[in-house]
C-alpha cells in the first residue's frame, strides 16, 4: 500500500491545503492528513477543532484519514507506516525552508517527500492572511470552505463578545 502523509497546522484548513489533500488522494492508495501539536503556540483553533473540520470537509475522498502527532514527523511516518510526505509549495520562499526539511527527513529515516505545486487558484492563500482579513470582516468565502467561514465567524464573533 502506498500511503502518504500531509503534515501542517492547518489553522484553519483552506482550500489551498484541500487542493493538496484532493490530488494526493488521486496518487497514492491512502492520505494522511496529519495536524500537527504545538504547544509552544497558541492556534485560532484549538487541535480537536482543526481535525473536526478537516474530517468534515475532506468526507469525499474514502483514502484520506485525519489526525493529529505530536514530536518528530519521521517517527510518525514510521508508525503508521507511510513512505512519502506531501508538501505544497506556493512560492519560492517555501521551497527554501521545506528543502531543508525534506533532506533533514531524508536523513533521519529516509522518508522522501513530494513537492506538489500550488494550484494557481491558490498560491496566495495562507491560514494566517484568512484569519487577518476574516478579523476585520472581509469576506473569506472563496478562501475556505463554507463550515470553515462559518467556525471563523463565529470564533471571531465570540472574541469580540
Ligand atoms: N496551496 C498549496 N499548499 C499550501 C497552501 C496553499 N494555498 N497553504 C499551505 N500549503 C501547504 C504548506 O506549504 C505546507 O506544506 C502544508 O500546506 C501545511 O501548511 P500549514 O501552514 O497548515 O502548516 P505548517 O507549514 O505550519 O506545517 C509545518 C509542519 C507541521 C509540516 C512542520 O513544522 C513539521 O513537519 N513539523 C513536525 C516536527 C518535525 O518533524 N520537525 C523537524 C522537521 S525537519
Amino acid at each position: 500500500m502506498r500511503r502518504a502523509v500531509y503534515p501542517g497546522s492547518f489553522d484553519p484548513v483552506t482550500r489551498g491545503h484541500l487542493d493538496i489533500i484532493g490530488r494526493s488522494a488521486q496518487l497514492f492508495d491512502e492520505v494522511i492528513v496529519a495536524v500537527l501539536v504545538n504547544e509552544t503556540k497558541q492556534g485560532l483553533f484549538s487541535v480537536e477543532e482543526r481535525l473536526d473540520m478537516l474530517v468534515e470537509v475532506t468526507k469525499e475522498y474514502p483514502n484520506v484519514r485525519v489526525m493529529s502527532f505530536r514530536g518528530l514527523l519521521v517517527d510518525f511516518c514510521r508508525d503508521h507506516g507511510a513512505q512519502i510526505v506531501v508538501k505544497g509549495v506556493r512560492v519560492v520562499g517555501d521551497f527554501e525552508y521545506e528543502l531543508q526539511m525534506a533532506q533533514m527527513n531524508i536523513g533521519l529515516s529516509g522518508v522522501e517527500t513530494l513537492f506538489m505545486p500550488t494550484n494557481p487558484l491558490y498560491s496566495f492563500i495562507a491560514s494566517s492572511l484568512v484569519k487577518e482579513v476574516a478579523k476585520w470582516g472581509g469576506d473569506v468565502s472563496t478562501y475556505v470552505p463554507e463550515l470553515v467561514e462559518q467556525r471563523l465567524a463565529e470564533r471571531l464573533r465570540a472574541a469580540r463578545a
